[in-house]
């Protein structure tokens, strides 16, 4: 366990609620990770641009922090510059280097941690070189002009070109990869059409924890892992109810709030699942609170316009509705208004297999 402090920056002074689900947010990707939340901070300012993203106030209360707590990790929030970052290194280590991390390195630690497929495994290392490229080009940069004030061309530069191009060449290696794989899967995706001979795709979507696993399995029979850890499913699995459905259902990587355009980008192959699917089962957690099942929704919903999907294929269906009462659910339901009433939708258990047969029949003949 790593002593950590979260850090995150405000930049809404009118905001007095989304932050705290922000902060939420990050405490839970950093304790699937074994991060030992010590204390958190949080400032609010207007200005973003600036040395260290926060204050340089508040950079000296965390660095006494540090020393006073004896902290490993500083977790931010906000995505850091690789500027920022490195002024922080600078600035915050003392003895001993502290680990600077913001919530898009943070994200992908976890994927790393949580892949077992080749495709994904490649995908992170692609994001993770492309994040850290940058912040070492700036690291070797410093280096290299203390080493050799004088000089013009030495050994040091030599080193820093060549680790440069290294870096070049292995990211354009990867992303030549990625793109041999996604015509490969689209060439898979069209023979599972083929089998399901006019058949349909089904992909399940929503946050991590919606139960979408969960959801997979009780279709299909199948026993991928599941859990309320963040990313526990990473690549995606077709698979029918059997040989006698003409429906195959596609599980795959769930979202996150304010998912990082990179991260989204990083995972083009996940995306390309739902992209090619007929319907879109939209999974929603009824044990969120009201606010927040209603922020998801609608950031979901604009995501997947954004990355080219067509709504009228899109399903939702609330889930853990053994978790709340009747009456509750009403209330959901009247504050969802606005957005159920451009959506079909249905409300199930899937631990308790409720209302499962309605959903199927449905989506039969959808
Ligand atoms: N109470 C309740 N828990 C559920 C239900 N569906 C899933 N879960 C739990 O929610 C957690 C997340 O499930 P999972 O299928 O891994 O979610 P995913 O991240 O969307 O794939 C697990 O602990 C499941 O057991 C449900 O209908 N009711
Ligand atoms: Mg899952």
């Amino acid at each position: 366990m790593k002593r950590s402090i979260l850090c995150l920056l405000k930049t809404d002074i009118h905001d007095h609620f989304f932050y705290k689900i922000q902060i939420r947010e990050l405490e839970k990707l950093a304790e699937s990770l074994n991060y030992e939340i010590i204390t958190k901070i949080i400032q609010t300012k207007l200005k973003k641009k600036s040395k260290f993203l926060i204050g340089k106030g508040k950079v000296q209360e965390l660095k006494k922090l540090i020393q006073e707590l004896n902290i490993e990790t500083v977790i931010f929030y906000n995505t850091l510059t690789s500027k920022q970052k490195l002024n922080l290194l600078t600035e915050l280590s003392g003895h001993q280097e502290v680990e600077i991390l913001d919530r898009y390195e943070l994200t992908l630690k976890i994927f790393e941690k949580n892949s077992t497929d080749k495709l994904s495994k490649i995908q992170i290392q692609l994001a993770q070189l492309r994040k850290q490229f940058p912040l070492y080009k700036l690291q070797a940069n410093i280096k290299f002009k203390q080493d050799l004030p004088a000089r013009k061309f030495g050994p040091g530069e030599f080193a820093f070109h060549s680790k440069i191009k290294s870096y070049d060449k292995k990211i354009a290696t990867l992303t030549t990869e990625i793109e041999q794989m996604k015509t490969k899967k689209l060439k898979r995706i069209q023979k599972r059409r083929e089998i399901l001979n006019g058949g349909k795709i089904c992909c399940i979507v929503g946050y991590y924890n919606a139960g979408k696993t969960t959801l997979f399995n009780l279709f299909t029979g199948s026993q991928k892992p599941t859990s309320d850890l963040p990313f526990t499913t990473l690549s995606s699995k077709y698979r029918r109810i059997n040989k006698n459905f003409n429906i195959m259902f596609v599980d795959t990587i769930g979202f996150v709030i304010d998912l990082d355009p990179r991260l989204i980008k990083s995972f083009e192959l996940n995306l390309m699942d739902m992209q090619n699917a007929d319907i879109l089962i939209y999974l929603i957690a009824l044990d969120d609170k009201l606010d927040l099942i209603n922020y998801k929704l609608e950031y979901s919903l604009n995501l997947l316009k954004e990355i080219g999907i067509n709504l009228n294929k899109v399903l939702l269906v609330f889930n853990k509705f053994d978790l709340i009462s009747k009456q509750e659910f009403e209330i959901i339901i009247q504050y969802l208004e606005p957005v159920l009433s451009k959506y079909p939708y249905f409300y199930i258990s899937a631990k308790n297999k409720e209302n499962i047969n309605d959903l199927l029949s449905f989506i039969k003949i959808k």
